[in-house]
């Protein structure tokens, strides 16, 4: 059965596709800028001590109080964008968007193929306790006592991730490959890309949801002696590619063509 809320943001998806290169197009997700985050379905995953706010034209997941570090909830605020659930058109593709940690202790980033029947995802995080960007497997049905297995970090001496600062982030799934950059807004888009692995394990039929999430990862937290984090993470200007189309983002290799 299709929700009221759903069908009204398959209309606002049919409505901000916008021209792209051939066979390509880029679909508005949401840039916050009328004040609401209509469209995104929020799960406080801290039984009320989490907030979803638009502050600015920016989306804003933070809990009010701050949660120790044993919480099993790690602080986790998930927002879904809802056109994109049990939706194959979002399974591969690139999604982009800012991000930004508001306190230090805050992971925050995106989710590609996130399935709320397996509680299964890729994500795509900018993390202040590690200090930089990686790419993570998610999957709490089949692995519940070990639902994350980090798939690859950055180097946080040459990309270090810090609070109050604002990035670009571009989370792509494509196939079983997986490819993240990350760049300064200011900057420019680097060519290459910063992560890049290949996963078998949650293929396209696994799961096309896109969300935003800010949480804490606890064990570099424990072995840094922080107790509790107040979690802090915004969102803004989120946009998605659907497939392999080729454009001008996708020569990567830049031998003229499109990559892989
Ligand atoms: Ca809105
Ligand atoms: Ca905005």
């Amino acid at each position: 059965m299709i929700g009221k809320s759903t069908a009204m943001g398959l209309m606002l998806v049919a409505g901000t596709v916008l021209a792209g290169g051939r066979g390509n197009r880029v679909i508005v997700v949401d840039d916050f800028n009328d004040g609401d985050a209509s469209g995104w379905e929020e799960t406080d995953f801290t039984a009320g001590r989490g907030s979803f706010t638009v502050v600015g034209g920016k989306y804003v997941l933070q809990t009010t109080e701050p949660i120790a570090i044993d919480d099993p909830s790690v602080g986790a605020l998930d927002a879904d964008w809802e056109p994109s659930m049990e939706n194959p058109m979002f399974s591969n593709g690139t999604v982009r968007g800012t991000i930004r940690a508001n306190t230090y202790g805050t992971t925050v980033g995106f989710l590609l193929r996130d399935s709320h029947e397996t509680e299964s995802d890729y994500g795509f995080f900018g993390s202040t306790s590690f200090g930089t960007f990686y790419i993570e497997r998610f999957e709490l049905l089949a692995h519940p006592e070990a639902p994350q297995t980090i798939l690859a970090m950055a180097d946080p001496e040459d990309f270090p991730f810090a609070a109050g600062e604002d990035w670009n982030i571009e989370a792509r799934v494509i196939g079983r490959q997986l490819r993240m950059w990350a760049w300064k807004v200011g900057d420019q888009r680097p060519r290459r890309p910063l992560l890049s692995v290949a996963d078998k394990v949650l293929g396209p039929d696994s799961g096309s949801g896109i969300a935003a999430i800010a949480f804490f990862g606890p064990a570099p937290l424990i072995s840094q002696g922080v107790t509790e984090v107040q979690v802090s993470g915004t969102v803004d200007n989120i946009t998605f590619t659907p497939g392999r189309g080729r454009n001008r983002f996708d020569d990567d290799d830049g031998d003229g063509g499109d990559d892989d």
